[in-house]
Formats: C-alpha cells, sequence, structure tokens
C-alpha cells in the first residue's frame, strides 16, 4: 500500500500532464505518449545510494519519462511488491537495482507475461533465464574487487610478515558483496602472507560499519587493514578505530569503494588510504537505454559503467569537482 502511495506522490511531482494510455500494449515509443517507468530501488543505505536516487530521478524529468519510484528499504520482499504494484498498474518499463542476486525468476516472469520489460540496473540477479530481463546497466564488481586487492600487494610489496586483515562486507547476498569479496580474495590468495582474519557483513550502512569494526578491534588485537566493500562502512569504522585510540589510514590502513564526497574527504584528509570508484550516476545511461527497448531497437545485454580508483593526492584534486 505504503508503495503505491509513494509511486503515485512521485509520479504527481514528476513531469505532470500526459499519463500512458491504460490498458494497452506497452508503449512502443513510436506514438507520442509519455513512457511511464517503475523504478525498484534497494533503499537510502549510503551516499551512494542517495546519489544515484537523485541520478535516476532528475535523468527522468530530463528524459521525459513518467517515473514511478519506490524504496525497499533494503528488502527483496518489499522490491518484489513494487514491481508486482508496477506491473498492475501497466507501467511502460520496469527498472530495478536488486537488493539481493537470488530469488527473482517468479516475478520477472510476471512482467514477462504482462509484457513489461525489465530493465536492471546497478545489480545483478543470478537467474539462468536471461530473456527475463532486457539489459544489466552497472559496474563490474569483481574488477572493482581486484583493484582493491592490487593495491594492497603494491602497498605490501617489499613485505615479509603476516598482513593481517578484517572486511567488511556489502548486504549479504547482494551482487557487490559477493563480487567485491571474489575479486579481492583472487588477488590476494596469489600470496599466502596476506590473511583475511575477520569478514562480516556491514550492511553497506555506516552504522553497522561502526558496529562490526567495534567487535573486530575487540576480538583482534593486531589489524594492519581494513576493506570495506563501500565508502559508508568506512566511515562508521574510522570512528570505531579511534574509539578505540587508533589512528585510522595509520595504524590501519583503509581501502573502501565508491569514492562518494564524504569518502573522498575522508582519503584526503589521510584517514582512508585508497578508493576504488564505483560510480551511481547510471540515470542518464538508464533512460537511453529504456527509450531504445522501447522503440524496439536492440541493446547490448552487459552496459559496464567506467570507474577509476583514488589514492589521497588524487582524492585532493578530485575533490572540489566531484559531483556526488
Ligand atoms: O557500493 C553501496 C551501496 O550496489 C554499487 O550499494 C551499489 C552499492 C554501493 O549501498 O554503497
Amino acid at each position: 500500500m505504503a508503495l503505491v502511495a509513494v509511486g503515485v506522490l512521485a509520479t504527481a511531482c514528476g513531469s505532470g500532464g500526459e499519463t500512458t494510455a491504460e490498458g494497452g500494449a506497452p508503449a512502443s515509443g513510436g506514438g507520442d505518449s509519455t513512457i511511464t517507468m517503475g523504478f525498484a530501488q534497494v533503499g537510502a543505505e549510503s551516499g551512494w545510494r542517495t546519489a544515484n536516487t537523485k541520478s535516476v530521478q532528475e535523468s527522468a524529468k530530463a528524459a521525459g519519462i513518467d517515473l514511478k519510484f519506490s524504496d525497499a528499504q533494503q528488502k527483496q520482499e518489499n522490491q518484489i511488491k513494487a514491481i508486482r504494484s508496477y506491473i498492475q498498474q501497466k507501467v511502460d518499463v520496469i527498472a530495478f537495482s536488486p537488493v539481493v542476486e537470488s530469488g527473482w525468476d517468479t516475478v520477472l516472469q510476471e512482467a514477462k507475461a504482462a509484457n513489461i520489460p525489465v530493465i536492471l540496473t546497478d545489480r545483478a540477479v543470478d537467474s539462468p533465464d536471461k530473456t527475463l530481463y532486457k539489459t544489466f546497466l552497472g559496474s563490474d564488481f569483481v574488477e572493482e574487487g581486484k583493484k582493491a586487492g592490487q593495491w594492497l600487494v603494491e602497498q605490501y610489496a617489499s613485505e615479509t610478515g603476516d598482513v593481517n586483515i578484517v572486511e567488511l562486507q556489502g548486504t549479504t547476498g547482494s551482487a557487490p558483496a559477493n563480487d567485491r569479496k571474489a575479486g579481492f580474495a583472487e588477488v590476494i590468495g596469489a600470496d599466502p602472507k596476506f590473511k583475511v582474519i575477520a569478514s562480516q557483513s556491514g550492511d553497506f550502512t555506516r552504522a553497522k560499519g561502526k558496529e562490526v569494526m567495534d567487535a573486530f578491534l575487540k576480538a583482534n588485537p593486531d589489524i594492519d587493514v581494513l576493506y570495506a566493500h563501500n565508502d559508508d562502512m568506512g566511515l562508521g569504522a574510522i570512528e570505531a578505530i579511534e574509539g578505540a585510540g587508533k589512528v585510522p589510514g595509520k595504524d590501519i590502513k583503509i581501502i573502501t569503494v565508491d569514492a562518494v564526497k564524504d569518502g573522498m574527504q575522508a582519503l584526503a584528509d589521510g584517514k582512508i588510504n585508497y578508493i576504488v570508484e564505483c560510480s551511481p550516476l547510471l540515470g542518464p545511461q538508464l533512460m537511453d537505454l529504456a527509450k531504445k527497448v522501447l522503440a524496439g531497437e536492440t541493446v547490448p545485454d552487459r552496459v559496464v559503467t567506467e570507474e577509476t580508483t583514488f589514492t589521497q593526492e588524487q582524492a585532493k584534486q578530485a575533490l572540489p569537482t566531484r559531483q556526488y
């Protein structure tokens, strides 16, 4: 119920005026009716997510797409409800960022049966049936994990002793948590001196990052490195590290992923050592893909976001013009 209400609200302050004709087949893009997109967002768990939501909302407006937006508060059941409500409302296209990878086949089959194309943004699903969605737009999270691992390998190249690493994982079962863990493990696995001594989910939030890091610090007196799957968990962990009387960035080296403003500030301030960028600005490409799909044009199965990495010096230079 609440989800529908949110959708209606978002519509009311959207492009205004026109609505999609009811009942008929999805807009082909050829007519002059406004495209309606139902977007089922993960939640508002991080700075990345806030920037992503803003990008989607602003791009829909700019593209003249009528956006119905819902926030699932990191719960798959809420996302499934939102998608079902979009199917019922006969939107032209559904886009969503799946909170976890598994368990989507049924609802995606329902969308397919209703002839409503689905676009995955940001996170992947593990359905073997690739006909359940038109395309997947987002980052290569395995690559991000590898970049984090490569920096670590370079930093400790001349050291021979053990390097004790703790890992703050993203939301359990999510594509970025699974893949960032796997990519990192693959790279550091080549040298047995790298030891992941604790690894646990911090749910991509600052509060959980702090809580789990507190526990890590209590259980492990000798932590050399923290690898956090996003900036927010890293920022929460910094509070825990300072609270334990240690110096983040020095006593414990910190690597995070995202490169949102607060993370970049901490990097420039020397509290984080390295950030692997993950761009949340997916809105313009998403709107473009939706228009193409509805116009019957072929789109690539996979559109990978371009991204970079930042050292402390690079963060200082990039900060003044950073958009998010
Ligand atoms: O890294 C994290 C967010 O799916 C890429 O989700 C996204 C991740 C991002 O909560 O901050």
